[in-house]
């Protein structure tokens, strides 16, 4: 018996992550669940270390879960039945310490810094479910996998950690309105994950993004998508998705009433309405105007309110055009993490200090790396004006030749355009990062690139590429840039080879593909603060004089339209030991992790002054 039920135990742990796939394909995304009527569930969780996994699995390692009884988790929240506390439980959520949600577990305890595994959250919270409405459960993310449970019932789980998770609770509420959610985190890392074992940023684990409750009509808006038709600047084109009973045959209204449109659509028998109408008279969103519109959505008694801008995007040649205008991408690279508290960003204002240094550096462009960043995000991107590349972490050495890692790229990837396919912001869908040239991995990524052309025809595609050098010649000539519509590559003459920054100009470029450039990054490391002469590393002079001639060398290629220097902070890196220089810090920032600009700061900033003339005349 016992293989057997070993074998069936493993099957059903096999397709855990199929099941649960399922689980989330049955109710669909719901689309900008942060503008719903919500219950905020942030705040202050308790929180159980588990490194060994005893909430999880019982004494021979079975999974309490995939249990017939189901029971015997952390997750069923025990108490004692009687006063005299005689049963044995060996934890208490209730005794033990909390953790602020939103943000990682890392930064909130000297014990946790690298801490990798399990750690159970739990919170309390009234809700008495009304009759005709439905009920979703909404995670902004949970690094890496986690499963999750209301009631001491499992929801489902869920892997990669940087896209929303969502349920549909609705049959599940208590009738009583005293409710509890449970989340098992886990922020293992393991060689057939995406991303994999090896990263150049912190392990940050835990529930980093806002957790709410969204509340809908019995038939509600699921998704939507109001932009620009593909390269047509006359015509809006789009869809409206209900879900629910009776959402065939329903009235959907597209209201812009700013820009005087408004259209009634009918859905069909999958709930769906489709539209394309004439949007002469609106105006057009850029980093210069960002011009966004109140879209309003309704359909029986449920409505959906956005802000919407409305752009094109284009190659032609070398050239990018923003609504039909050549533009040069001024861009930084940034990682979704505040220096100055170290730790993934944990709401508005460290987004919004992020993207207004940006904005100071002259940039019209960032570089979201190297996983989807909050909505949040991509909202006040779209804000204040700045174009974003957005990407996946598909980052050095994936197991391409897995089906399961592919299966799982391309959830995260798809997760990611649903969540930003309404941001006039997001220009660029990146499908990776410095991914090694072999045949199984152009397979995987030429898939991920033809999936997200599926998914959005609106955008351009890329993803940051590598080179190689013979001599004082650079060539890029990778042959997944036959797919994709920027060249875009990473290249650090200067720092990892090329010599001083005075030698990098030497260098000329040989690219194959007759597409904009876009330098994906470059750079260098400088401890703010530490003055040399421009030959000494890790001395803000010679970062800057790497900067200098890095434009100088850059200048030679024809084809460059953008950039995005690596990067705007100095970031928190395991890899990063050195004592005096990094102490686990990526010191590449132009700005230290205590805010101050390095002398490297205001060379970019001059070096897009200058662009912003050539290109805006301003
Ligand atoms: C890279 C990676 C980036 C690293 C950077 C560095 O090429 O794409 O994630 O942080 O180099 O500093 O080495």
């Amino acid at each position: 018996m016992r293989p057997l039920l070993n074998a069936l135990t493993a099957l059903v742990l096999l397709v855990g992550p199929f099941a649960s796939h399922n689980l989330r394909a049955q109710s669909a995304q719901l689309q900008n669940a942060p503008g719903r009527r919500i219950l905020n569930l942030n705040g202050s969780w308790n929180y159980i270390i588990d490194p060994y996994e005893n909430g999880f699995y019982d004494y021979r390692r079975e999974a309490f879960d995939q249990s017939k009884s189901g029971k015997g988790g952390y997750y069923d929240n025990q108490k004692p039945s009687s006063k005299q506390e005689t049963e044995l439980i060996e934890y208490d959520f209730d005794k033990s310490a909390a953790l602020q949600v939103p943000g990682d577990w890392n930064s909130q305890d000297p014990k946790l810094l690298y801490y990798e595994g399990t750690i159970w959250y739990k919170k309390s919270f009234s809700l008495t479910p009304k009759p005709g409405k439905r009920y979703f459960l909404y995670f902004g993310a949970i690094n890496y996998e986690s499963h999750i449970y209301l009631n001491g019932k499992k929801l489902g789980m869920r892997k990669g950690g940087f896209t929303p998770i969502q349920y549909d609770i609705t049959d599940r509420l208590s009738s009583t309105g005293d409710n509890f959610v449970i989340v098992k985190a886990d922020n293992t890392r393991h060689a057939d994950e995406v991303p994999t074992i090896n990263t150049d940023w912190w392990n940050y684990g835990g529930i980093t993004r806002d957790v709410f409750i969204a509340e809908t009509p019995a038939t509600y808006i699921t998704d939507y998508k109001v932009q620009l038709a593909k390269n047509d600047p006359n015509t809006l084109a789009g869809y409206v998705q209900l879900s629910g009973e009776g959402k065939a045959g329903q009235t959907v209204t597209l209201n812009i009433a700013e820009a005087g449109i408004k259209k009634s659509l009918k859905t069909d028998a999958e709930g769906r309405a489709t539209f394309a109408v004439p949007a002469k008279k609106l105006t057009r969103w850029s980093p210069q105007n960002p011009k966004l519109y109140p879209v309003s959505l309704t359909s029986g008694s449920d409505a959906v309110q956005d802000r919407i801008g409305f752009r094109t995007i284009q190659t032609k040649g070398t050239d990018i055009l923003l609504n039909g205008k050549s533009t040069f991408l001024r861009g930084i690279s940034i990682h979704d993490e505040n220096p100055l508290i170290p730790g993934r960003a944990r709401g508005e204002g460290d987004l919004r200090m992020l993207l207004t240094w940006a904005k100071e550096l002259g940039c019209n462009y960032v570089r979201l790396a190297h996983y989807p960043h909050n909505e949040a995000m991509l909202k006040l991107a779209d804000e204040m004006g700045l174009l974003v590349w957005a990407e996946v972490p598909v980052y050095w050495t994936i197991a391409w030749e897995n089906p399961a890692t592919y299966q799982n790229a391309e959830t995260q990837l798809t997760d990611l355009i649903s969540m930003g396919k309404n941001r006039a912001s997001i220009v660029v869908w990146s499908v990776g990062n410095e991914t090694p040239p072999s045949d199984p991995r152009l397979k995987f990524m030429t898939s991920l690139v033809k999936k997200a052309r599926s998914l959005d025809d609106t955008r351009l595609i890329s993803a940051a590429l590598e080179l190689h050098r013979d001599g004082s010649k650079i060539t890029v000539d990778d042959p997944l840039g036959a797919e994709l519509d920027l060249t875009s590559f990473n290249e650090y003459a200067g720092w990892y080879w090329g010599g001083k920054p005075s030698e990098i100009t030497q260098y000329t470029f040989d690219i194959k593909y007759n597409k904009p450039v876009i330098i994906s990054e470059f750079g260098g490391d400088a401890l703010g603060g530490y003055h040399a002469d421009a030959d000494t590393r890790w001395s803000e002079e010679y970062q800057e004089a790497l900067y200098q001639n890095q434009f100088k060398m850059l200048s030679g290629i024809a084809g460059l339209r953008g950039l995005t220097p690596w990067i705007l902070t100095d970031f928190r890196a395991t890899r990063r030991q050195h004592p005096v220089y990094q102490n686990g810090f990526n010191r590449k920032g132009l700005i230290s992790n205590t805010g101050q600009k390095k002398k490297a700061f205001y060379t970019v900033q001059e070096y897009y002054r200058q662009m912003a003339q050539k290109y805006d005349g301003k």
